[in-house]
């Protein structure tokens, strides 16, 4: 049995302990250690089995009216730390652009320091790891890689696939335009048709990708993204060819079976067409922000090419069919790596970079 002033003085002990413990790592720690720290400090006192969690326990003990009384005493407890958290955040960055301005007065000829080399060595941005890996599974089966211009025309991005000029599927993706009528494509399958055009069918492609969208960016939005683009026309191309594709995509990537639905989905572009879901693997199905509390991530829209879209293409629709898919790189990588903010993949953020230092062969 706990009293309510047993409970207040927990809590207040805790947050001392909290606020020196940011406090020494904001001061004492070299900048490219403290977003981890932070980090452990966050989960260790605020995580699901962390402290306040445990002193809260002993609410069960206490009457209704002293539990309301110490449950707003934790909900500020829970803003101060956040505010505490975010704080030191903007110091560290404050740090970090402070020693790139001293770096420019680094002799550079001379060799860095191996702890320097560690930190600044470079690495492989995640985005690139995961695409040179899917391009490496992608080219064994016999696919080329393509690309295209980012700036792109209205006819590329939409009119070759099929939206008429007032089709309402136009909205689904916010455009920017420029001041000379072109746009920021919005999507690889803005490659298709220039990839028809290219290849002789029989053919096999990727397109992986930079895409803009004119978004309201959160956890799992971005303005600038990655897709993959897929597409496949032969003789004879079935929904089963598409779903075997996608297995094995997505099997090789995670070197195991995951957890996958599949439902109707809408693009002018294809029919039928297919949002393909996997599980979220952040919060193993249980919902997060990421998923948007659904416990499901959109990574995979696909389906069999229209056959307006053959036509752009040059192609006669009767004599071949296709199937196409756009991969949301940022949000497989997401959950490859168990990384909770879409934001993180822009921010320029060396501490998040560098635990990606593995070697691209
Ligand atoms: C498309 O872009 C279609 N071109 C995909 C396609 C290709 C369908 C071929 C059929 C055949 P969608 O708008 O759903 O579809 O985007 C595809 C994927 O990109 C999504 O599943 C998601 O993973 C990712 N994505 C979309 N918008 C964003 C965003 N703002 N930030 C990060 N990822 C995004």
């Amino acid at each position: 049995m706990q009293s309510k002033h047993a409970i207040l003085d927990a809590l207040e002990k805790m947050r001392g302990e909290f606020l020196e413990q940011v406090k020494k790592i904001t001061e004492e720690l070299a900048f490219e250690h403290q977003a981890g720290k932070l980090e452990e400090l966050r989960i260790e006192f605020l995580g699901k089995k962390g402290k306040l969690t445990q002193i809260l326990k002993g609410l069960a003990s206490v009457s209704p009216q002293d539990r309301a009384e110490i449950g707003k005493v934790s909900n500020q407890l829970k803003v101060e730390f956040s505010n505490a958290l975010e704080q030191a955040k903007s110091k560290m960055k404050e740090k970090y652009y402070a020693s790139l301005h001293d770096a420019e007065w680094i002799d550079m000829s001379i060799p860095p320091a191996a702890e320097l080399h560690q930190h600044f060595g470079g690495s492989v941005h995640p985005i690139s790891l995961t695409q040179k890996k899917l391009e490496n599974i992608f080219t064994s089966m016999g696919f080329s890689i393509l690309d295209g211009p980012q700036v792109e025309t209205d006819y590329y991005n939409f009119g070759a696939l099929n939206f008429t000029d007032d089709h309402p599927a136009r909205e689904m993706q916010d455009t920017f335009y420029t001041e000379q009528g072109h746009l920021l494509r919005t999507h690889t399958s803005a490659v298709q048709v220039r990839g028809m055009k290219k290849l002789k069918p029989p053919m096999r492609m990727i397109v992986p990708g930079r895409v803009f969208r004119y978004e309201e960016v959160d956890a799992s939005h971005e303005h600038t993204f990655y897709q993959m683009e897929g597409m496949i026309l032969e003789k004879e191309v079935s929904v089963s060819h598409l779903l075997y594709l996608m297995q094995t995509l997505l099997k090789e990537i995670f070197e195991s079976e995951v957890e996958v639905r599949l439902r109707p989905g809408y693009f002018p572009f294809v029919e039928p067409g297919f949002e393909l879901d996997m599980r979220c693997l952040l919060c193993k199905g249980e919902g997060c922000s990421v998923c948007k509390k659904t416990g499901w991530v959109e990574v995979l829209p696909c389906g069999l090419v229209h056959p307006e879209v053959i036509k752009s293409g040059g192609l006669n629709p009767d004599e071949w069919q296709g199937a196409a898919f756009g991969l949301g790189l940022n949000r497989l990588v997401m959950m490859e790596h168990n990384i909770e903010d879409i934001r993180l993949f822009m921010g320029a953020h060396v501490p998040f970079l560098s635990q990606f230092k593995e070697i691209l062969n």
